[in-house]
């Protein structure tokens, strides 16, 4: 981390201010958990809040103090006066404003002072400081950084629990490869705070409803091969979703399974969203195939050399297409 920009930062921060945590939209363990270990870590000293653009999953209901958290959408007016009066808005584990839906407008328009802190590639420049390395596991392994550098000595449970949360969930438990040593690191420095580590997996992981166990099932039995490629994708139509009572977060994980096959380095899972109009793409990826630039070049989208996402507006079908036609000539392009 840039020590100039850190000193800046803390140097604003030496007397109280008003200050808004922003995660990006439907936030993930990491986003949420960076904000919430922030929160924690202003709360005595600074007026703060975490305003979530839009619903969370209730997985992460378990994260300390998680009910603080105001969603936008359904609490407008409280979170425009937090937004008129803002000093410093933090946006925590995204990089350009579409990310944060309908509060990107809110940030843009802001006075205050912009701190971005993100482990992305390709940062768009919108904050008054950026702080932004794709090489880091995760934004929470950032935050533990950031919060270590202006006050160690205020890390407690909660921080460490939030932190712990989001390392564990953007590293796959410390499997995917942006796991450094220094990743272990701060992990076991938070475990030193108490964590408590099966608490946390099981809470994360082991936490499927019936409903969510029969998705996956049918996910995985939706499976296909493009042809003799190592490629694999998937798909959840809306009936699917209506079927098993689908709530947002729902197909966590579920593209991973693709990976899990010998030899397959690319999975994709295709969500259909009929009210939105839409396919959501999730797009995982190992080895030599950057599936980040796929999915920015043919679906809209973006995100890390192995885990991008995107989006299409042509039916399920048409999309299926498009993907077999596109994924062929991309590795005839790239890797012939
Ligand atoms: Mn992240």
């Amino acid at each position: 981390m840039d020590k100039k920009i850190l000193e800046s930062i803390k140097s604003i921060l030496s007397s109280k201010k008003k200050i808004i945590l922003i995660p990006h939209s439907s936030p993930d363990a990491d986003a949420l958990g960076s904000c919430l270990a922030l929160f924690h870590f202003f709360k005595d000293k600074h007026e703060v809040n975490v305003i979530s653009p839009n619903e969370f999953t209730q997985i992460l209901n378990f994260l300390p103090s998680s009910d603080k958290v105001l969603v936008y959408e359904s609490n407008r007016e409280e979170s425009d006066v937090l937004f008129q009066e803002a000093e410093i808005i933090f946006t925590l584990d995204f990089n350009s404003l579409g990310r944060a839906k309908n509060v990107s407008y809110k940030i843009s328009k802001s006075t205050a002072t912009i701190i971005m802190i993100d482990h992305h590639e390709n940062p768009s420049d919108f904050a008054t400081y950026m702080i932004s390395n794709s090489e880091m596991s995760s934004t929470s392994e950032m935050i533990y950084d950031f919060i270590t550098f202006l006050n160690p000595d205020k890390i407690d449970n909660d921080i460490a629990t939030c932190l712990y949360t989001g390392i564990v969930a953007d590293t796959g438990s410390f499997r995917f490869p942006s796991t450094t040593s220094k990743t272990l690191l701060v992990g076991s420095k938070l475990i030193d705070y108490g964590v408590d580590v099966t608490y946390i997996f099981e809470n994360l992981h082991n936490n499927f409803q019936f409903d969510r166990l029969k998705l996956l099932g049918t996910t995985i039995n939706n499976f296909k091969k493009v042809g003799d490629l190592p490629i694999l994708y998937t798909m959840l139509t809306d009936e699917d979703q209506k079927s098993s009572n689908f709530k947002k977060g729902d197909s966590e994980g579920f593209v991973n399974f693709g990976l899990s096959v010998e030899g397959i380095l690319c999975s994709v899972l295709f969500i259909e969203k009929k009210e939105e109009e839409l396919i959501k793409i999730s797009f995982r990826s190992k080895g030599d195939f950057k599936v980040n630039i796929f999915a920015s070049k043919y679906f809209n989208g973006g995100g890390h050399i192995y885990a991008a996402g995107g989006i299409s507006k042509l039916s399920l079908k048409e999309t299926e297409e498009k993907f077999i036609k596109d994924i062929r000539q991309y590795l005839k392009e790239n890797y012939d």
